[in-house]
């Protein structure tokens, strides 16, 4: 890394505005247009990001073809996965930078950062190398028209140069959820990350870097999505696969722009998730777990359910829970002491998100709770927060109960049996994830089995076992990545037929 072109230590505190430039061959690079980024929890700038032209784009597909012509292409698989525990290594001995970077970019609260984000993202390379090692090919003997015998295996090749584009709401967990088995495969890779985050990504560039991973296998370039970084990227002819997670709007221009050159894409998109709740259930864990749902990371979690059906009989002693809990939430400043609940993504996101709190009232809902601004002093009265909001009274139909908010909220509604309970669930256009509470072991299975969706939980949500499918149904997705799956899309099998 040429000094003059490094970041900023991105861990280092205080009012010194980061510099994050376009990482290219294990370098990172002079150029592009700077652009602001901003902490969250206090609305001032922490960051100064770069944004990726086309001859930068250019240079990181360049970068990416020569490692995977070069040492990258031929190195074994057992040297590959000993990288990626050196970067997950990696990541662990620069916790606190991580941490302070993911926290600036998003300000969440620290308790959820060093438990979920940071941890996954380490977790993610391990796990991943650990995949790939494990993995069997196919392999079919048969007889062959003239009587003898011929065997069939296969084996993996990477994809080539693979397009990581991704969101602001988990930043490092899901980027290196796609990073760590395209890199397990042998692909090189190039990251857009959202503008809004672009810390952790740059940061992972030095990680790679001091990891001894060769030049051009890890490219981090920042920009926008139109006519910018992102759609340079998705367009580039030299890039072969698209794996995206973000809107679902989104994840169809990409598909337009990825059209030309038929590139593979995988895409885990937006939601409107239904947690069903039945008289039989624990109502205390089905509070805790739900509220936790509802909450976590202010509601910007994909999984999280913005509806949740009740059976009538326990309707009040669930909300009454859940109202508990929301009001035992609190906002402020990520590394304030007690503080659980931080602010929303951006302006322009707790403006949409007060939009749909003022339309559910329109709608007409009961504001059980929240429904605006919390008054906050110090630097958070700046930050773009919002209550933790819940609603009753709507109907299944209202927008609200229809289109994904991405905010800390979400509509009780009633219902009277299973049948309804389940119809009222699929009746989206979207389909990820569900949650069923139940204590009845059959209707559970049942329930569970029923949800259009590409993770139903019982008992439970966002329990994550990395080896198994994720991504969703309907307009929440196409393929699934996840242990096996994720190897299966950022490989290309080539069957191999030997006549004996
Ligand atoms: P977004 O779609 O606005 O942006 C995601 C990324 O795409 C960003 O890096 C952005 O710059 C880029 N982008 C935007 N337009 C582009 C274009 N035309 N070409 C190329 N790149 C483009 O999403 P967001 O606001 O960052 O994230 C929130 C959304 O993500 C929600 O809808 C949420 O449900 C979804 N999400 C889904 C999952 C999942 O696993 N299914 C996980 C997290 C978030
Ligand atoms: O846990 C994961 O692997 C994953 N992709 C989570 C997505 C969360 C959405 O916000």
């Amino acid at each position: 890394m040429s000094e003059a072109a490094t970041s900023e230590r991105i861990g280092e505190t205080g009012p010194t505005i980061r510099h994050l430039r376009n990482f290219v061959g294990n370098s990172f690079v002079e150029g592009g247009r700077p652009f602001p980024v901003v902490d969250p929890a206090t609305g001032r700038q922490h960051a100064t990001a770069y944004e990726a032209d086309a001859a930068i784009v250019d240079a990181a597909v360049a970068a990416a073809r020569a490692a995977l012509e070069g040492p990258w292409g031929s190195l074994t698989l057992a040297k590959r996965r000993s990288l990626l525990m050196k970067v997950a290594d990696g990541i662990e001995a620069r916790f606190d930078d991580f941490l302070a970077a993911e926290i600036a970019d998003t300000g969440k609260p620290h308790s959820l950062a060093s438990h979920l984000d940071i941890p996954r993202g380490a977790a993610n390379f391990r796990v991943f190398a650990d995949v790939i090692a494990a993995l069997p090919t196919e392999s079919f003997e048969f007889d062959t028209p003239d009587g003898g015998k011929a065997i069939n295996y296969a084996v993996r090749r990477p994809l080539g140069v693979v397009g990581v584009i991704s969101p602001w709401n988990l930043p490092l967990l899901l980027m290196t959820w796609k990073v760590a088995p395209a890199l397990a495969c042998g692909n090189a890779v190039i990251v857009k990350p959202s503008e809004e985050t672009p810390s952790t990504a740059t940061l992972l560039g030095e990680v790679m870097a001091e990891a001894g991973v060769p030049e051009g296998v890890y490219n981090a370039v920042h920009g926008f999505g139109p006519n910018s970084a992102g759609e340079l990227l998705v367009s580039h002819p030299g890039v072969r696969a698209i794996t995206f997670t973000g809107e679902t709007r989104t994840g169809a221009a990409i598909m337009k722009s990825a059209a030309p050159h038929v590139k593979a894409l995988s895409f885990e998109l937006g939601g409107k998730n239904a947690a069903i709740v039945f008289a039989d259930a624990d109502i205390d864990a089905a509070v805790a777990g739900l509220s936790r749902a509802v909450f976590l990371n202010t509601g910007q979690v994909c999984l999280a359910p913005e509806r949740i059906y009740v059976e009538r009989p326990v309707l009040d002693a669930f909300v009454a829970g859940m109202k508990a809990k929301a009001e035992a939430l609190k906002p402020g400043l990520p590394n304030d002491l007690g503080v659980d609940f931080g602010p929303l993504i951006s302006a322009e996101h707790q403006g949409k998100v007060l939009d749909y709190y003022h339309l559910a009232e329109q709608e007409g809902a009961t504001v059980v709770t929240g429904g605006g601004v919390p008054a906050l002093d110090g630097e958070a009265a700046n930050g773009f927060f919002v209550e933790p909001t819940l609603w009753t009274g709507l109907s299944h139909d209202a927008r609200v109960c229809r289109e994904e908010i991405f905010g800390p909220c979400a509509a009780i509604i009633p219902f009277d049996n299973e049948e309804e309970a389940i119809r009222l669930a699929n009746d989206s256009p979207y389909g990820l994830a569900a949650s069923t509470w139940t204590r009845d072991l059959s209707r559970g299975h049942r329930v569970a089995a029923a949800m259009e969706v590409g993770i139903s939980w019982v008992n439970s949500w966002f329990l994550r076992d990395l080896r198994t499918p994720f991504g969703g149904a309907k307009l929440s997705g196409i393929g699934r990545e996840g242990g096996a799956h994720s190897i299966n899309f950022y490989s290309e099998p080539t069957n191999i037929c030997i006549k004996l």
